[in-house]
């Protein structure tokens, strides 16, 4: 699922089947400014009806933290809107590409995060491609 190089256009679907009869839905949603924007608008109770599970995906290298974290709350609205059960976690990722102490940053992401989501509880993992850390998110999730 990772291992594909380039940025996901718009929405990619996949289905996992698991025990016999389950059928985990997935929905890739690209980054990209120009699909945010339509998830959020055009696309809104398209994307976020029916949600089960909102993995939402933060670069740790941004430069651009509060339009980040605009997004972020927009997609929160947007659920609690269509999906108001739905759960949701947060991958702190390309954890490979942070210099100094990661767990310090990963704490410093965590507050802000904790914070921007508001009394909406939320579940924080660090991660890269280039470790095991999204096969454990995968495994603790899917156990
Ligand atoms: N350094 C690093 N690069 C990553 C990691 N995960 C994805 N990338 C790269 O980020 C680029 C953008 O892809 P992606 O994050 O999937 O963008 P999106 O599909 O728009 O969300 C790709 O070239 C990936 O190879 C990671 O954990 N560490
Ligand atoms: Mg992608």
């Amino acid at each position: 699922m990772t291992a594909r190089l380039g940025a996901t256009i718009d929405v990619e679907q996949n289905h996992v089947r698991f025990l016999g009869d389950l059928i985990l839905n997935l929905w890739d949603c690209g980054g990209q400014d120009a699909f945010m924007d339509s998830y959020l608008t055009t696309q809104r109770s398209t994307i976020f009806q029916h949600v089960g599970v909102m993995i939402y995906v933060f670069d740790i290298e941004t430069r651009e933290m509060n339009k980040d974290l605009e997004y972020y709350r927009d997609c929160l609205e947007g659920l609690r809107q269509f999906s108001p059960e739905a759960a949701v976690f947060l991958l702190v990722h390309k954890m490979d590409l942070v210099r100094e102490p990661k767990s310090i940053m990963f704490e410093r992401k965590k507050k802000e995060l904790q914070q921007a989501s508001g009394d909406v509880g939320v579940t924080l993992f660090g991660t890269s491609i280039y470790d095991e850390s999204l096969y454990k998110v995968w495994r603790l999730y899917m156990l």
